[in-house]
């Protein structure tokens, strides 16, 4: 079931985690759709794209057959799927996790040696099973599909490989994160070719508006009001960032200025500099969207 439309087909999450994020960024990025508890396919109204709500781990396998043109998964999914007609078109900065390997408090498990000629389960079968031989270790692997931090209760196995966020679930079941052993994002995927292939489907237009809004994502609008006197050494301390507009306020002797900050680990050191380089009524907003 090839998709030989001129739509744009996308695969998304159904429910769960993913989901809700790809549908607030298709929304915010401008593409208009409803979608209830029930909808399995979504035509976008002002946009020719056609948006599927699936399970992430059949994601992959449809693009790989061509049913979707692009999907919305985990790297970790990606990754374990290992399809080598299926790629990053693009990381998305959400759903941010780590693949761990833990064992129960209580165990003599303590290091990644530890490991060695122990059962553990998870649903990570190749990318557990590559880590620990890349280290030289064996071990048998309990494929299951979920609950994993029950198996070593159970006497299903010994220890666990599993999605950690918080870390709050092994914590819960009394299980001790050992090591890290996959970082993941979600991440906009498709065939290799995918940009050259689907131009006819208006994929640069579509990742035009995508890009917009995940750029947007990492930037505020600041404006201040600054005394003329102090107008270069403020405009020093956004140097780096984009170079500030500067109107004149109705006030004798002081101006406005506006530039855009990236809002990273840095971002509240620079609004002090800004105040001690004599800003003041500074305004932060978030911004919708960038497009250069
Ligand atoms: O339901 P479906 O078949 O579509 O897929 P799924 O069952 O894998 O769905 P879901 O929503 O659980 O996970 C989808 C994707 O979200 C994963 O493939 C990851 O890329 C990403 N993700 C991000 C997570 C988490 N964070 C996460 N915390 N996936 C799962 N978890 C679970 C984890 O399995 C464990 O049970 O949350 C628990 C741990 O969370 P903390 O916060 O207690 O550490």
């Amino acid at each position: 079931m090839e998709n030989k439309t001129k739509r744009l087909r996308i695969a998304i999450q159904k429910s769960g985690r993913l989901g809700i994020e790809s549908v607030d960024l298709l929304k915010k990025s401008g593409f208009t759709f409803q979608k209830s508890e029930r909808t399995l396919m979504a035509k976008c109204q002002n946009f020719p794209l056609d948006i599927l709500f699936l399970r992430v781990g059949d994601i992959p396998n449809m693009i790989k057959e061509g049913v979707v043109d692009l999907g919305i998964i985990g790297e970790n999914t990606l990754t374990e799927k290992n399809y080598s007609e299926v790629t990053t078109v693009e990381k998305l900065g959400f759903g941010k996790c780590t693949l761990c390997l833990a064992a129960p408090k209580k165990s003599n498990i303590k290091s990644v040696a530890d490991f060695s000629g122990k059962m553990i389960a998870t649903s990570y079968a190749n990318i557990t099973r590559k880590y620990l031989q890349n280290l030289g270790i064996s071990c048998e692997i309990v494929e299951m599909s979920g609950s994993h931090e029950i198996a070593p209760q159970l006497g299903l196995a010994d220890a666990i490989c599993d999605i950690v966020s918080s870390g709050a679930t092994l914590e819960a079941n009394n299980l001790l994160n050992i090591e890290k052993i996959f970082t993941s994002q979600a991440v906009l995927v498709g065939k290799s070719n995918a940009k050259e292939i689907l131009q006819e489907k208006n994929i640069n237009d579509f990742l035009m508006r995508l890009h917009s809004v995940l750029r947007a994502k990492k930037l505020k609008s600041v404006i201040m009001n600054v005394p003329n006197r102090s107008i270069e050494k403020v405009s020093n301390v956004l140097s780096s960032m984009e170079s500030p507009t500067i109107m004149p306020l109705a006030k004798e002797g002081w101006s406005a200025l506006h530039s855009v900050i990236e809002e990273d680990n840095n971002f509240w050191k620079t609004i002090t500099e800004l105040k001690n380089n004599g800003a003041c009524g500074i305004l932060i907003s978030p911004i919708e969207r960038v497009l250069d």
